[in-house]
């Protein structure tokens, strides 16, 4: 009786104890963990890297370890979509949110948000037993009934808003908005730096498990504030949304070099945990610059379907596995960083996930070919291999068709002698439209 007793003592032992601990060790050896990190309102133009303005020793370091992406795209040319597309690996507009969500009540877009029949990246990773967490913006519903806790995140700590005040932490309708998980939360400074330090924070305390973990900094969106800027937004009080400061282009400089600082330490916390080498990092932006920082030589800027509105950078590095210094054409965009991570992590999705986004991780891992693949903006900008057909939209009342081998910059549009490719892209756009009306999640349209 004796010795069975001390055996089912020794089972519950091994069960309770060893299993999930060798559990844990088991996922962290196999399972790599993942470090995306996006920038608000980054152009094409701004990184040194990319050819651009302002010295990003570390986010350019991230590019010279693994691979740059010439022909990155954001899903949106504005926050919120691009971030709907990201989280479920679909377009955007399957989730009812091909706009801003705004901060103002008294717009009926202020309620919109990311409903519960969506599944973001992080329910996928969760689903393989991976931590995860999001420190920074949001931007996808202001309800707490829409908080990243709600949507596959164990953590959160950031804002909800399109942007905040860089010191008091208070959108642009004068909301405070900083959050610990459910909570709004009284916590000092600056947002880039509290963003890191978070990061930093999760990325010891988990070292032994895969993580999936999110970084949307702030930065370089507006208020434009440097790190040693003061405070301008008070609760309720009446402020210029873009700040004080009379250089706004050079604290948009301060505020990418500091973004950028932060990026380093992140990839020192990696190295201090000897876990970089088994740890993907992806490092891209939500959208186009605007006029303040620099799209390079591309047309237009944020909130337009030229090219400066959503081709933006984006660098991956995965030590030991994906080879240093390499540079893709492969046209990408966010949507299909999720099914491209799953790829790269061997992780399988699940059969009924219906995503739009595609798995390239053969192009980001083994610089394979890039494939042909079609993708759309906003439903009035289409793109397949060299050409992009531009519908009549707001500001542009003629169609037009671009040849970006030769013209990335959309300079000349050669309607007139392709009109055959074009009428393929306009059935294209048609049908592009029909697919996602009938899939199109309901949106609230008021508080109720
Ligand atoms: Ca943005």
């Amino acid at each position: 009786m004796k010795i069975r007793l001390y055996c089912s003592l020794w089972i519950v032992l091994i069960t309770q104890v060893c299993l999930p601990a060798c559990f844990v060790n088991y996922v962290n050896a196999i399972y790599p963990n993942v470090v995306l990190i996006m920038a608000d309102d980054l152009g094409y133009g701004d990184l040194s890297y990319y050819g651009g303005w302002i010295q990003t020793p570390h986010i350019d370091a991230i590019a010279k370890q693994g691979i740059l992406f010439t022909d990155y795209h954001s899903n949106g040319s504005s926050c919120s979509p691009t971030r709907a597309a990201l989280m479920t690996g679909r377009y955007q507009q399957r989730a009812g949110i091909s706009s801003v969500i705004a901060a103002d009540p008294e717009h009926p877009a202020h309620y919109r948000g990311l409903q519960f029949n969506e599944t973001t990246i992080a329910e996928y990773f969760k689903r393989q037993r991976y931590a995860s967490a999001i420190f920074g913006k949001w931007h996808l519903g202001y309800f707490r009934k829409y908080n990243p806790t709600h949507h596959g995140f164990d953590k959160f700590v950031g804002y909800v808003s399109g942007n905040i005040d860089f010191r008091s932490h208070v959108d642009q309708a004068g909301v405070f908005d900083w959050w610990h998980d459910l909570q709004l939360s009284e916590e000092e400074g600056y947002s880039t730096h509290l963003i890191t330090s978070h990061a930093v924070d999760f990325i010891h305390a988990n070292k032994r498990r895969a993580f999936f973990l999110y970084i949307p900094h702030e930065a370089p969106h507006y208020p434009y504030q440097g790190p040693s800027d003061p405070a301008h937004r008070i609760v309720g009080g009446e402020f210029n949304n873009r700040g004080t400061r009379p250089d706004q282009k050079e604290a948009y400089r301060e505020m990418v070099e500091e973004m950028d600082k932060g990026v380093g330490e992140i990839m020192s916390a990696l190295t201090e945990t000897s876990i970089i080498d088994n740890t993907i990092v992806i490092f891209c932006s939500d959208n186009g610059a605007t006029a303040l920082g620099s799209n390079g030589t591309l047309r237009g800027h944020k909130g337009t379907n030229f090219e400066g509105g959503h081709r933006v950078p984006c660098v991956v590095q995965w030590s030991g596995q994906i080879e240093a210094g390499k540079q893709s054409t492969q046209l990408i965009a966010s949507m299909d960083l999720l099914p491209s991570l799953f790829g790269l992590a061997s992780l399988e999705l699940p059969k009924d996930a219906r995503l739009d986004g595609i798995d390239l991780s053969k192009q980001i891992k083994n610089s394979e070919e890039p494939v042909e693949r079609t993708l759309v903006w906003n439903g009035v900008a289409i793109r397949r291999g060299r050409w992009k057909y531009m519908a009549p939209q707001k500001g542009f009342r003629d169609e037009s068709l671009y040849d970006l081998n030769v013209d990335s910059a959309e300079s000349k549009n050669l309607i007139e002698q392709y009109l055959s490719i074009a009428e393929v892209f306009r059935n294209d756009l048609a049908l592009w439209k029909n697919d996602m009306k009938e899939t199109e999640s309901p949106q609230p349209v008021g508080p109720k």
